[in-house]
């Protein structure tokens, strides 16, 4: 009964209690649960952790009759602490749906023609090798790609080394938080992480820019956001739409999308005039204050006001109330950060806000990551690469993931050599990447196209080979090392063996090594001699692992700065650079400045797209659990305007964008929780793969709108916020 109290104050926020979010068990699971109530059979748990998104919660899986029943969230784990969230409850949905990719499969017909035939692994594994070898053979090992996120990345990414290809392409850097972690690193000489060490547990003030916690579920982090507005911490929330946070805000800003860096400089302008900032803390601790100063007075509330659309006063307000709080204010640095295409300026400007105010490495604001590692494994080491990878194009500051659509690019034109084969994990790249046709162009060049995936969504049904990787329910995979406030491990172990002819990762990625000639980097014969050697290696009780979950370590945790954990920072000058010389040697703007972005035209919308609680981008939209809360996305559009439009709540409508491309058919929802001059989707619907029998052409893709992007010259991220749509209805 404790249990589902908690569970329901958790989903009180996050706007899934609309929906009901208990996830539907279906028939047997119920038998089962009552079999075991009547104690006619017993339930087994074991701990692994969730893959359902990349936040890697500790979860307990229920197992009755070798079925999993349930999954809960393990107490003991960090990024869960005994919480699940609806998409991770619903993981069984994933396991269970009868869509799987079942069997290795080769392509037959045209590519996107979704004609194949099942093959033997041991076909499907000799024809990808000797494809892969021939590319080497004729174009070297740089010319063959790999996209890939989530775990599997763990697994293809030393094979790749050792195959002699550094061409790697992450949308978790250039679509994703890749602007935040170059914003952060070149202002503190580290990234705030994943999950990111916001402190808002012990925040006076949060500031929310975007970061739609409780529709973006990152469990932890919503936990916290929770805790805090329930003991009264005051959420300042800038978001063209009222979101979930921002009801649950001091004061909502309904900014004018695209404008967040006016309304950053102008708050760092009144926060330096009024003398609210940290003196001591910028005296000692950075670099260049005096050249901010300067820099931000022009950027007045009033200035603000026009181009933000939020009144002077209320600037001024917001202001005084974060200055006043400080240190103990959170600037949240967001996540999904590429919108607009001055990114990482955008967060350098809170990068740069949070440091005047002494935030960073105070309860809180920013908290510190242990300092604390796990030694590596010994290993072989990898073949040195003649040919440079080219997978950071011309961007300086681009993270080792890559920037994914460099390497597209560099497959249409061949240059600066050419990439002949893609190897795809855990991404759905047509849905990812913006600009849809050119994803498509691309893929149509290639050699190779080799998709490893659970279900066969839209990237997978263009492959000449699908390999099918069994869910996290049934894989050993990387044992994670958590940095939160303190170290820790945890352990992803098979719940239930494999289905159907599915393998994990880590073992696709050991046959296939073999057949490339380098099966000497994957020394071990299962993943789990492995995990026991690193055990071995860090001191930890494998055993112990195992049964837990996860395994603690608390004398590694220094969150805050103190007398014996003093300030220390990895930049180059070892202080917080306000003031980039390293972006000025480069050619950019050292300091953040105000750059105007188009706004749309009479008659279009902004096209603005985030998350539903209750799904994670495409993946999840035919799980049946989660397909059953939330079947379809709905286009938001601001009341008045359906109005005038004849749009009614309910309606079909299609979306057509500058450039004329046309969505699916998607359902109106008429609010008045959202400005007149954007509509939104919830991103990842509408999959044009067959296969799936319930997602298959439901809601609209709002990736399909994004044929342009805007590309942040310093680190190559595409901001996708910058298409405008007329909304048609349909009839
Ligand atoms: N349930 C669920 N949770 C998830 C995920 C998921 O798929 N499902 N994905 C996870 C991942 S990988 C990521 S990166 C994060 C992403 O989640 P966040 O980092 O929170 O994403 P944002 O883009 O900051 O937030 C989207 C919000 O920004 C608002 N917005 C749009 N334009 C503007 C603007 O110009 N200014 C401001 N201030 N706001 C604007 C939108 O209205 C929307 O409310 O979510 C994570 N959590
Ligand atoms: N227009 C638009 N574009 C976006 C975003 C947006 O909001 N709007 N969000 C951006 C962000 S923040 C991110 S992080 C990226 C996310 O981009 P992706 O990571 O590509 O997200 P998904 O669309 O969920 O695709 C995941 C794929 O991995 C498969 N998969 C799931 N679990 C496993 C597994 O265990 N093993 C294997 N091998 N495969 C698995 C799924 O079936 C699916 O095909 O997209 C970015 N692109
Ligand atoms: S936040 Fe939800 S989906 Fe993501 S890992 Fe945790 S339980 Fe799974
Ligand atoms: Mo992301």
């Amino acid at each position: 009964m404790a249990i589902d109290l908690t569970r329901r104050k958790f989903l009180k926020i996050s706007g899934a209690a609309t929906v009901g979010a208990t996830v539907a068990l279906n028939l047997p699971d119920n038998f089962l649960l009552w079999a075991e109530e009547a104690g006619l059979v017993k339930a087994t748990y074991v701990p692994t952790y969730c893959e359902i998104c990349f936040w890697k919660c500790g979860a307990i899986a229920k197992v009755i009759n070798g079925r999993v029943v349930k999954l809960e969230g393990n107490p003991a784990h960090p990024n869960s602490r005994g919480k699940l969230c609806a998409r991770g409850s619903g993981g069984m949905g994933l396991l269970y749906d009868p869509d799987r990719i079942k069997t290795p499969l080769i392509r037959e017909g045209k590519r996107g023609e979704g004609k194949y035939r099942k093959a033997s692994w041991e076909e499907a594994l000799a024809m990808v090798a000797e494809k892969m070898n021939k590319i080497k053979q004729k174009y070297g090992p740089q010319s063959m790609a790999l996209f890939s996120h989530g775990c599997p990345t763990d697994h293809f990414l030393p094979l790749f080394s050792a195959y002699g290809s550094q061409n790697i392409g992450m949308p978790s850097f250039a679509q994703c938080r890749g602007p935040r972690d170059v914003g952060f690193e070149l202002t503190f000489g580290e990234n705030p992480g994943s999950p990111e060490r916001v402190d808002m547990v012990n925040s006076k003030v949060v500031v929310l820019l975007g970061s739609h916690l409780g529709e973006n579920m990152h469990n932890s982090q919503v936990q916290d956001f929770s805790e805090a507005v329930s003991r009264g911490a005051k959420f300042i929330v800038a978001d063209p739409r009222f979101s979930i946070a921002a009801g649950k805000a001091h004061t909502w800003l309904p900014i004018r999308p695209g404008t967040d860096m006016a309304l950053l400089l102008a708050w760092t302008n009144i926060i330096i005039k009024e003398g609210l900032y940290d003196k001591e803390y910028v005296h000692s601790h950075t670099n260049g204050f005096r050249e901010l100063a300067a820099s931000v007075r022009e950027y007045t509330p009033e200035w603000a006001e026009q181009e933000t659309d939020i009144p002077a006063a209320q600037i001024i307000e917001t202001a005084r109330l974060i200055g006043k709080n400080a240190p103990a204010v959170c600037i949240h640095p967001g996540r999904h950060t590429t919108w607009y295409g001055d990114d990482v300026q955008r967060t350098r400007a809170i990068a740069i806000l949070t440091a005047l105010l002494g935030s960073w490495g105070r309860p809180g604001g920013i908290f510190l990551a242990t300092n604390a590692t796990m030694p590596k494994l010994p290993a072989k080491p990898y073949p040195v690469i003649p040919t440079p990878p080219l997978n950071r194009g011309d961007f300086k500051f681009a993270g080792a993931e890559g920037v994914t659509q460099v390497i597209r690019t560099a497959t249409l034109t061949g240059k600066p050599y050419p990439i002949k084969g893609w190897f795809v994990s855990g991404t759905n790249l047509m849905k990812a990447l913006p600009n849809q046709q050119a994803t498509l162009d691309a893929i149509n060049k290639l050699d190779l196209l080799v998709v490893v995936d659970v279900m066969p969504y839209d990237t997978a049904m263009l492959a000449d080979v699908i390999l099918p990787e069994c869910s996290y329910l049934e894989r050993h995979d990387t044992l994670v090392v958590g940095k939160g406030k303190m170290m820790n491990v945890s352990i992803r172990q098979p719940v239930v063996p494999p289905l159907y002819e599915s393998k994990p990762a880590w073992w696709i990625a050991k046959e296939l090594a073999k057949r490339v000639g380098a099966g000497e980097y994957f020394p071990w014969n299962t993943y789990e001699d492995k995990m026991k050697s690193q055990c071995a290696l860090w001191g930890v009780n494998y055993e112990e692992l195992k049964n837990k979950g996860v395994v603690a370590f608390p004398d590694t945790a220094a969150p805050y700065f103190t007398a014996t954990n003093p300030p220390e920072f990895k930049t180059e000058s070892k202080k917080i650079e306000l003031y980039s010389k390293e972006l000025k040697e480069a050619g950019f703007d050292p300091l953040p400045r105000y750059v105007k972005h188009p706004q749309p035209a009479a008659g279009q919308f902004r096209l603005l797209y985030g998350r539903s609680p209750v799904h994670t981008f495409s993946r999840t939209t035919n799980n049946p659990e989660l397909h059953e809360l939330y079947p379809e996305n709905e286009v938001w559009v601001n009341s008045k305007q359906a109005k005038a439009l004849g749009l009614k709540n309910g309606d079909y409508a299609v979306l057509v964008n500058q450039d004329g491309v046309k969505s699916s058919k998607v359902r109106v929802k008429a609010t008045e929780r959202i400005r007149e001059d954007s509509v939104y989707l919830v991103h990842g619907f509408g999959t044009t793969s067959k296969e799936l029998k319930r997602a298959y052409r439901r809601g609209a893709d709002d990736q399909g709108l994004v044929t342009r992007y805007a590309v942040d010259p310093i680190c190559g991220s595409t901001g996708m916020r910058v298409n405008f749509v007329k909304l048609v209805k349909e009839a």
